[in-house]
């Protein structure tokens, strides 16, 4: 017997006993019979190695069906399923994980998914009902739970697991984890929101995080680990260790080729902040579970973060169908891989625990592989015949309405002969013979097709943003009120005015990013503020701004109200990634089942020097589809736009200019009520001449040039678009062209960048090439980046003089 292992003796027994069984005897007294609690214990260990034979199995047929072409791709949690057996059994109602494609087992432990669910995935069924994770939208293994209901409003998390949708970055769920810990810090030290019991039990919740050992090499997870250090949030990292990041060995990956080495530094001590650290073995069911159910434990109670570094993981199939391991794996490793099989480990220590007897290990295996059979076998007929339905429709339909057409009764019966149709091959079969057809002749067939393309467009179509009544399109709209004499003050006011009422009324809102929280953003929006609210409230953080929108993420997720800010517009890359994987892809990923309504505030356009004048707004809004993003030309329009947000589900992005916190504006009387509908232009000066469309700082100068223009008897009308995503959605702007017959798109992103896109708009969609006497234009910043100095601006940025020039030429041609 391998000494390793850990063989059962009395006191040891009384240790695991009491690790493995006490969730469920919470309740018992303490002196239970040892003989009682062996059969409980028993009985755990023996549950836990059929859910392991299951996922196991599943894994095996899983890849068969994608090498014999049922499925596309695959990616499997075989190596990995004795740690998450173990890992599931500490995972309570008002948890959360953020994890990766690794986790089958755990799901299944959790009851959170079942093995036919897993196949009617990996089939990509669009069927909800039998694919509850993504609808048919995510790849295998990415998994989710429901979290908001069909009119938006969030369930009971606080009484139910919750998994937030899984990506396929590697790292990607660092972040997300990071703010779905932090949550419970907010829910535990907000006093105001222990009301909220459907949201979290005082915080009392344990974000759970996966992650493979390669993709510890993102900076995603680094900075989600010093962050959480610093926090200290109630998360626990697992790193599944298997060596391997698809073919790259970990001493290519990890200094000292040990993450739990390499953090060394951050390990916890008496009265420092930091994380613990755990050394486990992948194969060693009992040692995890010892380990787990105390540092689990201490986790939830001190929101002391932990890692768990889960090392000799194997990969008995390779890391997907994509390739074999064989060709990167040393004959030893595949040996050693083959021997420290974690099921294998596991079995032999049952036995040699006297646990079950050879043939009721023997048993538990055999139903394990026909179960998974039969699911497999149900997700496919679930997947299969309705869409078999509509070959046999189409079929009929075809050969009815042939009309004596030799091709079209070929593809009937071509479409009838193949053996795993799909959606697709329905939809050609019947568009090819229609253009065989004459027009109006084959009414049931054009029927049919309009009903199946419109009906399958909505199943891979819907939910980029939120379409029930937490839709930010369906806000209420309501004006800004002035009093009489109502005070002129700066812009920087107007907002600081405006947060100091909206933390008073709503607990849910956060507010957070560097230099928030003491003095109040670089542009005293907040100022005075944390001092009033809490510094729970309002608060400072490193400069991470990656990490920054993941805790909005996961505080969004959680039904909190996050704004979280980036410093400076030219920042937001750094920021990026997340808003375009995760949260613009959130709702949709999901099939509408979590929202995510972060709202990130930040500033940007013309300025000085080449990092604080960015207005990257094409590689904004070409990233951010799932999200909105508004452009306000001051800070009343900016404040409208927070409220239509905060009474919607969708995020936003809203970027207020950086050059008009001093400015003055009008102090509306209701700022809490007034909202900015979202699409709709407003037009900020009339004319009859030529339509100048723009957004943010640049329509500043427009409405500069626009007085020179008015003197040399140009009459101009300046469109402000308000939001660039969505755009126009009552295509007014063309209304406007159809009076002056000329157009000119103003803003100052690069050549190509937003401008384009608002023309492509305007032309394309609203179909204004109809109404042009003069060729379109759009006048834009340059494709470099403003040299520092007013200078720099001058010669980089559209100024008041251009706008003269190319509406003068525009006049003239
Ligand atoms: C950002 C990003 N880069 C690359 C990939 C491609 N990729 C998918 S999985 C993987 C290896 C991950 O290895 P590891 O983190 O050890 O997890 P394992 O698959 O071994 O469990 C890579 C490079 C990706 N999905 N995302």
């Amino acid at each position: 017997m391998n000494a390793n292992l850990n063989i059962f003796n009395k006191e040891y027994l009384k240790r695991n006993i009491f690790a493995l069984i006490k969730p469920p005897m919470e309740n018992q007294e303490a002196d239970i019979q040892e003989e009682v609690t062996f059969d409980i214990f028993r009985n755990e260990v023996l549950k836990d190695y059929k859910i392991c034979c299951i996922s196991r199995e599943t894994s095996l047929l899983g890849r068969k069906e994608v090498l014999s072409g049922k499925a596309k791709f695959g990616i499997f949690g075989d190596g990995k399923e004795v740690a998450q057996v173990a890992m599931a059994k500490f995972f309570k109602n008002g948890d959360f994980r953020s994890g990766y494609y690794r986790d089958q087992t755990f799901m299944f432990a959790s009851g959170l998914a079942t093995v036919e669910q897993f196949f009617s995935q990996l089939y990509a069924d669009p069927d909800i009902k039998n694919e509850p994770f993504s609808a048919g939208r995510q790849m295998n293994a990415h998994f989710a739970t429901k979290m908001v209901d069909e009119n938006g409003d969030w369930l009971d998390l606080a009484n139910t697991k919750n998994i937030s949708a899984d990506i396929a970055p590697t790292g990607g769920q660092m972040p997300r984890a990071l703010g779905l810990a932090f949550a419970s810090k907010f829910f535990r030290n907000v006093k105001e929101t222990h009301d909220l019991k459907e949201l979290s039990n005082n915080g009392n919740e344990v974000c759970f995080c996966t992650i493979g050992d390669a993709s510890t090499s993102e900076g995603h997870f680094w900075e989600t680990m010093n962050a959480v250090g610093v926090l200290q949030a109630p998360l626990a990292v697992f790193v599944w260790d298997d060596g391997y990041g698809i073919s790259v060995p970990k001493i290519y990956q990890t200094t000292k080729g040990s993450i739990s080495e390499a953090l060394a530094g951050m390990q916890k001590q008496d009265g420092t902040n930091g994380i613990d650290i755990y050394k486990l073995k992948g194969w060693d069911y009992a040692g995890m579970c010892e380990t787990l159910a105390h540092a689990i434990t201490r986790i939830r109670e001190t929101h002391t973060p932990a890692l768990f570094h889960v090392e000799e993981i194997t990969q008995p199939q390779g890391h997907s169908t994509s390739g074999s391991h064989e060709r990167y794996k040393l004959e030893e490793r595949l040996s050693w891989e083959k021997e420290w099989d974690c099921i294998k480990q596991m079995r032999t220590w049952i036995l040699a625990n006297n646990l079950a007897e050879e043939e009721e290990l023997v048993t538990i295996e055999e139903n394990a592989a026909s179960f998974v059979k039969e699911s497999k076998q149900s997700a496919w007929k679930n997947y299969l015949n309705p869409i078999k339905e509509m070959v046999a429709k189409a079929v009929s339909l075809l050969h009815a309405e042939a009309n004596g057409i030799p091709q079209i009764k070929r593809t009937a019966d071509e479409l009838n002969a193949i053996r795993e149709p799909q959606r697709r091959d329905v939809l050609k079969a019947i568009a090819t013979s229609l253009d065989q057809m004459d027009k109006g002749a084959a009414s049931g067939l054009k029927n049919y097709f309009d009903e199946l393309y419109s009906s399958n467009t909505k199943l891979y179509d819907a939910h980029l943003y939120n379409e029930g009544p937490k839709s930010a399109l369906k806000v209420a709209v309501i004006a800004a009120n002035y009093d009489n004499g109502a005070p002129i003050v700066n812009g920087y006011e107007v907002l600081n005015r405006y947060f100091d009422q909206l933390f008073a009324t709503n607990k849910k809102v956060a507010a957070f990013g560097e230099d928030l929280g003491q003095i109040g953003d670089v542009n005293q929006g907040f100022s005075g503020l944390q001092e009033k609210f809490g510094r729970d409230r309002i608060f400072d953080t490193g400069i991470r701004e990656l990490t920054i929108m993941g805790q909005a993420i996961g505080m969004a997720l959680r039904g909190l109200r996050p704004i979280a800010e980036i410093q400076y517009l030219d920042y937001l890359l750094y920021g990026l990634q997340p808003l375009s994987d995760d949260v613009a892809t959130t709702h949709f990923r999901t099939a509408g089942q979590q929202s995510v309504p972060v709202i990130i505030r930040t500033r940007g356009h013309r300025l000085e020097g080449i990092w604080h004048s960015g207005s990257p707004m094409g590689m904004i809004i070409n990233a951010l589809r799932g999200m909105y993003v508004c452009v306000p030309r001051n800070m009343v329009q900016a404040i409208g736009m927070y409220n239509t947000l905060l009474q919607s589900n969708d995020p936003g992005l809203i970027i207020e200019c950086l050059n008009g916190y001093r400015l003055k504006e009008k102090l509306p009387s209701n700022l809490l009520e007034y909202t900015v509908p979202f699409g709709i232009p407003e037009t900020v000066n009339q004319g009859d001449d030529i339509t100048i469309v723009s957004y943010g700082s640049t329509l500043r100068i427009v409405i500069e040039a626009v007085d020179s223009l008015q003197k040399l008897g140009i009459s101009c009308e300046v469109i402000d678009v308000q939001t660039l995503l969505p755009f126009d959605i009552n295509h007014l702007i063309v209304e406007s062209l159809k009076k002056t017959s000329r157009i000119l798109f103003v803003d100052e992103d690069v050549p190509g960048g937003a401008a384009a896109y608002m023309f492509n708009k305007v032309m394309e969609e609203q179909g204004g090439y109809r109404y042009l006497d003069v060729s379109p234009r759009t006048l834009t910043g340059k494709a470099h980046r403003p040299g520092y100095g007013s200078d720099g601006d001058y010669f980089a940025k559209p100024n008041t003089e251009d706008v003269v020039r190319v509406v003068k030429e525009m006049m003239e041609e």
